[in-house]
């Protein structure tokens, strides 16, 4: 197991489009593994390879509290998104700011398992949320996207200045 850096904004690497797993072997079992590691000890509720500078399309999650629900992710498709939900989002790519985005309240997701097995998956809330915004880190696309061109570019600003994670 080992931490990996994470990206910060506005490194243009996280602007990179993930391409799909075409198979779950033991080496993306590995990265999957360091992914939860990286994440838990951020801490975070959720990361995508990208922010690892892996342009593959994998995520894991964990919403839960006591921080043993891992949710592994591979090649995600959001199948129906419904409803609409205003929370306060951060991202381990934007540290220290937060500000409220708008986001389906209810989705079906469709993706493979740690072993490769397809499995479909409902959520709503948080968790709903948290699969959104992986996703689209996975186009290159991050919460500060949804934001006023002027809070984007005071927060680029202020964390173009902080030392790159690698
Ligand atoms: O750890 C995280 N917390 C969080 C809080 C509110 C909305 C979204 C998130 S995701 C973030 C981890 C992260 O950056 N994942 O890409
Ligand atoms: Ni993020």
């Amino acid at each position: 197991m080992a931490q990996l850096p994470i990206l910060t904004f506005p490194d243009p690497r996280l602007r990179t489009k993930a391409r799909p797993v075409a198979r779950v072997d033991d080496k993306v079992r590995q990265l999957i593994d360091d992914m939860l590691e990286t994440m838990y000890a951020a801490p975070g509720i959720g990361l995508a390879a990208s922010q690892v500078n892996v342009h593959r399309r994998i995520i894991v999650i964990d919403v839960s509290a006591e921080h043993d629900q891992p949710l592994v992710l591979v090649n995600p498709v959001i199948e129906v998104a419904e409803g609409m939900q205003e929370r306060e989002e951060g991202c381990l790519s934007v540290p220290g700011f937060y500000e409220t985005v708008e986001r389906a309240e209810r989705i079906r997701v469709r993706a493979l398992n740690r072993d490769g097995e397809g499995f479909e998956k409902e959520a709503d809330g948080l968790l709903a949320l948290c699969i959104q915004h992986e996703c689209d880190h996975l186009e290159g696309k991050l919460f500060v996207d949804y934001l006023s061109n002027l809070k984007r570019q005071r927060i680029r600003k202020k964390l173009a200045k902080l030392p790159k994670a690698s």
